[in-house]
């Protein structure tokens, strides 16, 4: 009888539960901000050789050129759209070198970097920010197909197509996944919740990321929800949900890599929150961050700059050094470079196609329309 007493009081004690939801999910984290190894274990089961270390940073410094360039571009009147991603390399590039070139990519508009890593050409990338048809074209150079979908722009959509390609892959019997990338904004749409239900029901092949980067345009994290962890927005679709320190490229890797493992056996998707931040603007499209948070808050988040644990790291184990760096940069900006030269070489897109790239089946009015630009030849 007491015992049943002591149950029903605990269950009726509100307070203690939400205390529990916090203390749920705890951070996981290999790599402090000194770029000194906290976990040993962590950091075997991650197994990354020295080759990939290298690899993994390159592709960080990658981000943050294309970063630096695109929103120089932008100011230039040179870009199309451009959502700014330093500060979230870690996050990005430490999950994305988990995944495999037959798995599926689901990525945001800030998400761009991801696409290039899966062998999408930067020319391709500077197209769509355009809104060029042939920035929708997600082949490599030499024409082989990139698993990857568009940046989606609409706020949580993409972890809907996840779910549906993630069930697909289950149902094929495919050795791989779905992952999708959405943002803390995006965790509180109704697609969110639905892809993640339907998902784990199913236990597709999925792995899905928040990057929580505190804010949603000039919404901060903590006026989105009451939610402590909004990785705990997965346990109510029954999907094991941890918590990630995103500044720290090998634990970002290693939640990917077992979250990967997890959905290709068959046993169902996992959520993964991020903790990161978003140095710059929402977008090049006319933000300003310090009408919605402090300059001393964003210095704080940029003493935790991602790369500079990572190059810690490297330069601690004898695998880099400043003249290596200065070398990859030079290398990466040529690369961005020539890419440029070649999105600017491509024709300009003609109003008619694209109208022609909008449906598979124009409507009458649409096809009056293409009619009507082609005659003008525009
Ligand atoms: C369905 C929908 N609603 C609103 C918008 C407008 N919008 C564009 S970005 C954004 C904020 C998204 O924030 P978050 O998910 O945290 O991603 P972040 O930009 O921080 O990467 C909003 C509301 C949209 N694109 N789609
Ligand atoms: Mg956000």
């Amino acid at each position: 009888m007491s015992n049943i007493s002591n149950l029903n009081h605990q269950i009726l004690d509100f307070a203690t539960q939400l205390k529990a939801q916090d203390d749920n999910f705890p951070t996981l984290s290999v790599l402090n901000n000194d770029g000194q190894i906290v976990d040993e274990e962590a950091l075997k089961r991650a197994d990354l050789s020295n080759d990939d270390l290298v690899k993994l940073f390159s592709s960080m410094l990658l981000n943050r050129q294309l970063d630096i360039r695109s929103t120089k571009l932008a100011k230039q009147g040179r870009f199309g759209f451009f959502a700014p991603t330093a500060g979230q390399e870690a996050s990005q590039m430490g999950t994305a070198f988990a995944f495999r070139a037959e798995d599926w990519l689901f990525p945001g508009y800030r998400d761009i970097p991801q696409v290039v890593a899966k062998g999408w050409p930067i020319y391709k990338a500077i197209l769509w920010s355009r809104g060029h048809v042939l920035g929708n074209e997600f082949k490599t150079e030499d024409g082989q197909p990139v698993n990857s979908w568009f940046p989606q722009i609409i706020i949580g959509a993409q972890y809907v197509e996840a779910a549906g390609v993630a069930l697909g892959l289950k149902k094929r019997e495919q050795n791989a996944v779905a992952y999708a990338y959405t943002g803390d904004g995006g965790s509180s749409q109704g697609d969110f919740y639905e892809a993640l239900n339907f998902a784990g029901a199913y236990h597709a092949n999925a792995v899905f990321f928040v990057q929580n980067n505190g804010y949603a345009i000039s919404m901060p994290r903590a006026d989105q929800t009451a939610a402590a962890h909004l990785a705990a927005k997965g346990w109510a679709a029954g999907l094991p949900s941890i918590v990630v320190d995103g500044q720290d490229a090998i634990a970002a890797y290693l939640a990917a890599k077992e979250a990967r493992a997890w959905a290709v056996s068959g046993k169902g998707p996992v959520l993964i929150e991020l903790l990161t931040n978003r140095f710059e603007a929402h977008s090049t499209a006319g933000d300003d961050p310090l009408r919605y948070r402090s300059k001393e808050d964003i210095a704080d988040w940029w003493k935790k700059d991602p790369l500079i644990r990572m190059r810690k790291y490297l330069t601690d184990q004898g695998l880099w050094s400043e003249d290596q760096e200065k070398e990859t940069i030079a290398q990466i900006d040529a690369r961005i470079d020539a890419d440029i030269k070649k999105a600017d070489q491509v024709d300009k897109q003609k109003i008619s196609d694209y109208l022609k790239n909008t449906l598979e089946v124009p409507s009458y009015v649409m096809r009056e329309q293409i009619k009507k630009f082609e005659s003008e030849g525009r």
